[in-house]
Parts: structure tokens; sequence; C-alpha cells
């Protein structure tokens, strides 16, 4: 059985990470798998948003505590393997949800804190993790909990590592919504296919200005925004908007 389980199906590309035996811990095999649906994802026309969701009980558990196990590891070298799926995640030019049941931890947080948005069942529990283990983040979480929750709670949740439930974590803002664990499959699905009928070129390019704000000064991101602008400016669905705003209608995005 496959490490990583993939599914089209109306513009969505559900990915589940499936090994429900280790609360779904990375290994190499699902990592390198990751970054190769990043890619297959950017090229295939036909998706239009991508949901990443966990098997069995929980979301992710991070990096497999077993797969090293008495082996002398270089770090730098298996995170690589990190890179490629968490920078896949963020420069995809197309929304990224994360549906996160049960647990969230350390870089199977990091990965969720790379998606667009984070739905959490109501059964989610989210920590760092790798303080426990005399660790410090990676997986990008470094960079994207501060720019979450701010320099001085991040470095809270980093060093002291609490277990944070669903509610704790939207009220932190590390999750957008939280949902009863009864209909949360049925809303992710909702949001899922929200976004795929949705202009997919603008939120391509809101996910580069975002980006780019993040270190640049607003003269550069008034320049950035005018570029991407032009790009918006250039694509069949926002002559699709402005005419369904004439006719009174709903627009029909086809994404490009
Ligand atoms: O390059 C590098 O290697 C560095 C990169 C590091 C990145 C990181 O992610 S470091 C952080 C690694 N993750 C952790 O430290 C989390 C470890 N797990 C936990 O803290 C807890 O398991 C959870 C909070 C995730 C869930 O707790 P709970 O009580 O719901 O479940 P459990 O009973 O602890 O776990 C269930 C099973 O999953 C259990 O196996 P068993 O005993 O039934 O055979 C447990 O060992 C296994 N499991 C959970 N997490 C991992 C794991 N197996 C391997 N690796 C794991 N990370």
């Amino acid at each position: 059985m496959s490490v990583l389980l993939s599914e089209l199906k109306d513009g969505v590309l559900t990915l589940t990470l499936n090994r429900p035996e280790a609360i779904n811990a990375f290994n190499t095999a699902m990592l390198q798998s990751l970054a190769q649906a990043m890619r297959e994802a950017a090229e295939n026309q036909d998706v239009r948003v991508v949901v990443i969701r966990g098997a069995g009980r929980g979301f992710c558990s991070g990096q497999d505590l077993r797969e090293f196990e008495g082996k002398s590891i270089s770090y730098k070298a298996h995170l690589k393997n990190y890179a490629g799926a968490i920078a896949g995640i963020a420069t995809l030019d197309k929304p990224v949800i994360a549906a996160i049941h049960g647990a969230a931890a350390g870089a199977g947080l990091s990965l969720a804190l790379a998606c667009d948005l984070r739905l959490a069942a109501s059964d989610a529990v989210l920590t760092t993790g790798f303080s426990r283990i005399a660790l410090i983040p990676d997986a990008g979480m470094s960079y994207h909990l501060p720019r979450i929750v701010g320099q001085a709670k991040a470095f809270e949740l980093m060093a002291l590592s609490p277990r944070l439930n669903a509610e704790q974590a939207l009220e932190l803002g590390l999750v957008n919504r939280v949902v009863g664990i009864e209909s949360f499959a049925e809303e992710v699905e909702k949001l899922a296919l929200e976004l795929a009928q949705g202009p997919t070129r603008a939120f391509g390019l809101i996910k580069q200005a975002l980006r780019k704000s993040a270190t640049s000064s607003l003269e550069e991101m008034l320049e950035v925004e005018a570029e991407l602008q032009d790009l918006a400016g250039q694509s069949q669905d926002h002559k699709e908007g402005i005419a369904a705003f004439y006719e009174k209608r709903a627009p029909r995005f086809i994404g490009r």
C-alpha cells in the first residue's frame, strides 16, 4: 500500500498521508512522494485545489522516530526531503488545505502550517514537539509559526511544546476553523469545492503576493501588486468576473 494516497475529483486533489499505524509519521518515501505530488499538481491544470489529510486516527505525528533508530544520520541531508515537500506546498500556485483531525505534531504541524488554510476537527491536538526530543523546529516551522502567532507566542509554543486542543489553536489563529468531527469530512469537501470553482490564477497570485510581503517594504509591495495585478488582469477568469458582474449572475471561473 502506498504511503501517500492520491485522488483527483472535481478539481480537488486529495492527498492522504497513509501510515496510520504510526499516526502517519513521515518517512523518506512519504516525503519524496509528497514533493513529487506537488510537482505534478503544479503541472496538472485539472488540479484547482489540494487537500492534505491523514489516514486513521490523526493527521501526522512528524518525523518517524523509528526510521533512523540506532543509525547516525545527517539531519542536514535528510531535511532536504522536507524542504522539497514544504517548498512545493508554499510555492504551488493553487490553494492547499490541511485537514487536521487528531494529532498534528512536530513536522506534521510544520506541514499544516505550510498550507494556506487549516481546518481542524474538534478532536485535533496540535503540538510543536521538537523541544521534547531536544531538537529545534524544522520543516519550515521557524518561518511559518512566528508569522502566524508572533515571535513571543512562537517561542513559547516551540520551547514548552504544550498540546493545544482545537479551540486553543483557533484562538491563536493556528487554524482557520474548527468543525465537529462528525461533519469534518463534509466541511472539508465543501470548502475544497468552493475553492476549486474559484479563480485559480488569482489564488496563485495571492499566494505569491503574501510570500513576497513577508520580506518586503510597503514600497516594494506596491510594485509587486502592480506586476501581479497585470497578470491577474490578463486572465480569462477576470474577464468572466467582470461579465458576470454586469450580467448580475454568478461567475463561472475556469481557473485560467
Ligand atoms: O531529520 C530529522 O529526523 C529531524 C526532523 C525532525 C522532525 C520532527 O518531526 S521531530 C518530532 C517528531 N515527532 C514527535 O516527537 C511526536 C511523537 N509522538 C507523540 O508525541 C504522540 O504519539 C502524538 C502526540 C503524536 C499522539 O499521541 P497519542 O497518545 O494519541 O498516540 P501514541 O500512543 O503516542 O502513538 C500511537 C502509535 O504511533 C504508537 O505506536 P505503538 O506503540 O502503537 O506501536 C507510537 O509509537 C506511534 N508514533 C507516534 N508518533 C510517532 C510514532 N512512531 C514513529 N514516529 C513518530 N513520530
